[in-house]
């Protein structure tokens, strides 16, 4: 449950979300990218196993946990609130057809940060208002070819009107996001955002992180905290 007071700028979902995905067109596998995720800087790295056993995922989730915590890097793992506790995560991300946060046991809750996906207004609206939820995320915010989505792009005034019905919720957006339109995301209230192709489809995903980093803390810097929520 998020912090009262925490701006969302200043909690743990804000900054450059990496998603190691297990999705067999990436050349590395999830560890592999969670790695060079750290290196390149990123604040959150998210393990997204949409294809492997549980046994496996697992499998990853603890490596991914002993490099991320020798990063400081923060790491929360997709769709399931069990393996996200065997794994000593620190939080679990939820989508609308996973366990509904509130059927989270407290214990759970009580160990883990909790983020959950949005498409719409009146999903973001529903999330805003949901007590167990330390950031809400909402995407596509541009058109992606690393998820079947049954949903059209969203778009920026899109994510600027999520943005404000989730506060003081942090937002992360999602969905064809890259070095070129970071400053754009930010900018329209976003205080994280999550890759998958921008780093798992290059050939140096240290490198692709990195610049990510960068222009992440530019604009920062440049708009002042002040200005963004
Ligand atoms: N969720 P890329 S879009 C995992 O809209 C995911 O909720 C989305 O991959 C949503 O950075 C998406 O390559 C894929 O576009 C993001």
């Amino acid at each position: 449950m998020m912090n009262p007071g925490q701006s969302p700028l200043g909690s743990p979902a804000a900054g450059i979300h990496v998603l190691a995905d297990d999705d067999p067109r990436w050349p590395a596998d999830p560890v592999q990218q969670a790695a060079a995720a750290c290196q390149g800087g990123a604040q959150v790295v998210q393990l997204r196993s949409k294809f492997a056993t549980d046994r496996q995922t697992l499998e990853w989730a603890r490596a991914i946990r002993t490099l991320t915590r020798e990063a400081g890097v923060h790491f929360v793992v997709n769709d399931r609130f069990d393996l996200a506790l065997a794994a000593e995560a620190d939080g679990v991300h939820l989508g609308q057809d996973d366990l509904p946060p509130s059927r989270i046991p407290l214990e759970a809750l009580a160990r883990l940060e909790v983020g959950f996906s949005t498409h719409d207004l009146t999903q973001a609206r529903v999330a805003g208002a949901m007590k167990e939820l330390d950031y809400v995320a909402f995407g596509p915010v541009y058109g992606t070819a690393s998820k079947k989505s049954p949903y059209s792009p969203r778009g920026l005034e899109a994510l600027a009107e999520i943005s404000q019905a989730v506060a003081p919720l942090p937002l992360v957006a999602i969905g064809g996001i890259h070095a070129g339109n970071i400053r754009d995301v930010l900018r329209a209230g976003a205080a994280g955002m999550a890759v998958i192709s921008a780093v798992a489809a290059t050939p140096n995903p240290a490198e692709a992180t990195r610049e990510l980093r960068r222009i992440f803390d530019e604009a920062l810097d440049e708009f002042g905290a002040g200005e963004l929520p």
